[in-house]
């Protein structure tokens, strides 16, 4: 029996609040809204031959089934978990358990901000981790796996 391709399909999530981005803090989280976010990311994986499917919520366990349905159809993730970044051993361990390949972004620079924003229980899983380039992080990540996945 021969196995099946990988799908060259993407999963991009966003954590929680950042459905708000663009319309508060714009001094750490800049002006592009969250459909922005996801149409650069569309756009990017589509110049390299790729689709996105994007997710975001609010509640960790709605994220965590999504990570889990990426299993069935996408060959990895790119992801921005938001304040579950800091706080979730449950995120960590839906992405260690569909062992796609992760990449970790994030809007600002998390190692330049609060003591409290400075661990990630993610990044210890990623191949790769952006932090501080803005929306170009996403960008970065979609690049990155896809070089990856070729
Ligand atoms: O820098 C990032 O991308 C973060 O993941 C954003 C999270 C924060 O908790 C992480 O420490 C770093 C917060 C997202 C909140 O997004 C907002 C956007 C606009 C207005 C209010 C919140």
């Amino acid at each position: 029996m021969s196995a099946s391709p990988k799908p060259r399909r993407l999963l991009a999530v966003n954590g929680p609040n950042l459905n708000l981005l663009g319309t508060r803090e714009p001094d750490v989280y800049g002006t592009t809204t969250l459909a922005d976010v996801e149409a650069l990311v569309e756009e990017r994986a589509a110049t390299l031959g790729w689709e996105v499917r994007c997710v975001q919520s609010n509640h960790e366990g709605v994220l965590v089934d999504a990570i889990h349905a990426a299993r069935e159809d996408c060959a990895g993730i790119v992801i921005n978990p938001g304040a579950f970044t800091h706080t979730s051993i449950a995120i960590r361990d839906a992405l260690t358990g569909v062992g796609l390949p992760v990449v970790e972004v994030h809007l600002s620079n998390i190692h330049a901000r609060e003591e409290f924003r400075h661990h990630s229980y993610v990044s210890g899983i990623a191949v790769a981790v952006v932090a501080g380039a803005g929306v170009h992080g996403y960008a970065f990540a979609v690049d990155h796996l896809a070089r990856l996945l070729a």
